[in-house]
């Protein structure tokens, strides 16, 4: 950290698309801000860079949906989200979005420059193409069953149910998301980053960083070990950065080859000397991300600028898990999500309690779960019991005593020394803890220090000694504000609102880092402000109201968000299905797949094998003597290598969870025809 003369930290570029939930916050955006307060109460040169990420598929399919344009989506969105950055105390130098011209501007040049330098691949693929829409059909605007798993609703890019990133043509029974129509293969040419050759220098890179976080280090691994493959940086699209090529009419850059560009625009946009935050070897470039990011900004953002060759390389990219709520995966489609823009309005004044439990909760090593009930404990044991109730009796009592001026220390006993050689060690201990973005480990010794001050004040209990031994009581007093002063600055990175109470109640400016572990940073006879509570307790009323609300929302768009109906058949195109009732029999896991259940069904007509993609939801001892619905007539096909006769009829809930669809009635014999 102190070797380096500057910082430039960015936070992941959300798309435009949708609100930021809490999801966001705790995976990307808070650990972000934390750590650029705390450079800066250090006094260091920092500049924290975000902006809306506006290109992409998922902001052309939000338009179709929404019946609007992708400007007017970027639009609403953008503002909205630089709004709810704001008011949440996520301290940006800069929010800006790849939409703007001096973005468009960096983007094309930065890929010219590549395509000067012989960079780029050129090659002509077959790509799928929707005939009725008149459009190329990229990543999202794809879907088909995933030869992974069997999910019937994977994306061109990526299977959200097993989590395989994909390519359109690995996909069995294409359909586009457009039309609903089966696409046709046409030839097109894009240009490559040719990510197997730059994989020596990659490696190379990846193995000098060791200290990086081990889920991030072992993603990184893991893809190099797969080797990497070229990857087209151009898309038939007409959304997006154009392609600045004559011959690249219909074609714009990959969204993931201009959004980490979209960093240096920003920084372009903030300031003239905006190549010393680029291109300076004395800079430490930071990305904030969640790990759905880690490939684009560990591998092909580095191999980009690699083969740019002026600028740095990523020093650090402490990439967070996710966070669930309420024991499920957030879900934008769903609508199960907590909208920090509804929060903000709901629980108005209340960000720093949300920023805490965020922190204190944060899926820095694994997956973790947001409750509403763990946010009001956390509120009312923790922040109101502990910190709060500290600072206010501190301060009560020294209006009561001393007028509100801070008295003088006189005699220091044994235990005044003790506490206070402990209180120097705290700016050291969270220090270290946010330098190596141990975030949650942080807070919990800023709480620490607030738990010492509580214990000081009820072992000493001024409000007693007052009568017998006032001039103790000065000294115990002066001592609690000094701890008091101490967490004004501490808390900064974490809770900067309540920081900024805190400041005024002791009526002081905020201090810099470098001010605290001292017990003399406020001087005799300072007036305190007016004594005013720093949290307040939160009732059941309105956490339940929380909980409902979701369970109420996700029901409502749990309808909304079942997939459209496909397009029309007629009784003939049903009368080729021959679905019959059979019973599993036998049921295994298949070697190497570890979404994939070998079954052996009795249909009746036969006894065959069956491979389907249910271990996720289903164990193999649970549902041998369970009677299913069998589609008997579907060709065989391999599946890791077992041929699979017909598919298992299951449900896929919105959630993903597959569910078995099966006669109700017991009386149901095998080969019973389904009508
Ligand atoms: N727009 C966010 C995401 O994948 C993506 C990040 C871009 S950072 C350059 O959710
Ligand atoms: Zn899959």
């Amino acid at each position: 950290m102190t070797s380096f003369k500057r910082h430039t930290v960015t936070a992941a570029l959300p798309y435009a698309n949708g609100g930021l939930h809490i999801g966001h916050i705790a995976g990307c955006y808070l650990p972000a801000d934390i750590y650029v307060r705390y450079l800066r109460l250090k006094g260091r040169d920092v500049v924290f860079i975000c902006g809306s990420d506006e290109h992409g598929v998922p902001i052309t399919i939000r338009a179709r949906k929404e019946n609007s344009t992708p400007q007017e989506i970027v639009d609403k969105y953008h503002s909205l989200m630089k709004r709810t950055f704001e008011e949440f105390g996520i301290a940006f130098s800069i929010y800006s979005r790849t939409s703007s011209p001096v973005h468009h501007k960096t983007a094309s040049d930065f890929f010219l420059k590549l395509y000067d330098k012989g960079v780029f691949t050129e090659s002509v693929t077959e790509q799928y193409y929707d005939e009725k829409v008149g459009q190329f059909l990229a990543d999202r605007y794809i879907t088909g069953t995933c030869p992974n798993c069997g999910n019937p609703n994977a994306y061109g890019d990526q299977c959200e149910r097993c989590g395989t990133s994909l390519s359109p043509l690995d996909l069995k029974d294409p359909v586009s998301a457009l039309s609903g129509e089966k696409p046709v293969l046409r030839a097109t040419k894009n240009w490559f980053l040719p990510l197997d050759k730059l994989q020596p220098q990659i490696e190379a890179y990846i193995n000098s960083h060791p200290d990086w976080k081990p889920n991030v280090f072992g993603q990184c691994k893991s893809w190099l070990n797969q080797g990497l493959q070229p990857r087209a940086m151009t898309r038939d699209l007409d959304w997006g950065v154009k392609v600045p090529l004559p011959d690249a009419e219909g074609k714009v850059l990959y969204v993931w080859f201009d959004a980490p560009i979209g960093y240096i625009s920003a920084t372009k946009e903030l300031t003239k000397d905006w190549e010393k935050y680029w291109k300076d070897k004395e800079t430490r470039l930071v990305h904030f991300i969640g790990k759905d990011n880690i490939v684009f900004h560990c591998i092909i953002f580095p191999g980009m600028l690699m083969s740019e060759g002026e600028y740095i390389l990523p020093d650090n990219v402490p990439a967070n898990e996710f966070l669930n709520l309420e024991g499920e995966k957030i879900s934008t489609s769903r609508n199960w999500a907590v909208w920090v823009h509804e929060y903000l309005e709901e629980f108005p004044g209340k960000q720093d309690v949300l920023r805490y439990v965020l922190c204190a909760n944060a899926p820095e090593t694994k997956d973790n779960d947001f409750t509403w009930k763990d946010f009001q404990t956390r509120n009312n044991s923790e922040l109101v019991a502990i910190l709060g109730n500290f600072v206010h009796r501190t301060n009560i009592l020294t209006k009561k005593y001393f007028d509100g001026k801070v008295p003088a220390a006189l005699e220091y006993e044994k235990s005044d020394l003790f506490l206070m050689e402990e209180l120097s060690r705290y700016p050291k201990k969270i220090a270290d803890a946010i330098e190596t973005f141990h975030f949650r480990e942080a807070l919990a010794e800023l709480m620490n220090l607030a738990r010492m001050g509580n214990k000081y004040l009820a072992d000493n209990e001024p409000w007693k000694a007052f009568a017998t031994n006032p001039k103790r009581v000065q000294t115990v007093l002066n001592i609690s504000l000094q701890i008091c002063a101490n967490l004004s600055v501490l808390m900064r990175p974490f809770m900067p609102f309540t920081s900024d109470k805190l400041c005024h109640l002791l009526n002081i400016a905020p201090l810099n880092w470098d001010a605290a572990g001292k017990t003399d940073m406020l001087h005799e006879g300072h007036q305190l402000g007016e004594p005013t509570m720093l949290f307040e307790k939160i009732e059941d009323e309105p956490i339940q109201k929380q909980i409902d609300k979701l369970r109420q929302l996700s029901v409502i768009s749990n309808q909304s968000s079942v997939n459209p109906q496909k397009p029309t058949i007629t009784f003939e195109d049903f009368e080729k299905m021959d679905i019959r009732v059979g019973t599993i029999v036998a049921a295994e896991k298949v070697k190497g797949a570890d979404k994939l259940l070998k079954l052996t069904v009795n249909t009746g007509i036969d006894v065959r094998t069956v491979v389907s993609g249910i271990a996720k939801y289903h164990s193999p001892e649970d549902i041998v003597g369970k009677q299913v619905s069998l589609l008997v007539n579907l060709a065989p096909r391999k599946l890791k290598g077992i041929e699979s006769q017909g598919m298992i009829l299951m449900a896929e809930n919105a959630d993903g969870k597959l569910i078995f669809v099966a006669p109700t009635d017991s009386n149901a014999e095998n080969g019973s025809i389904v009508k």
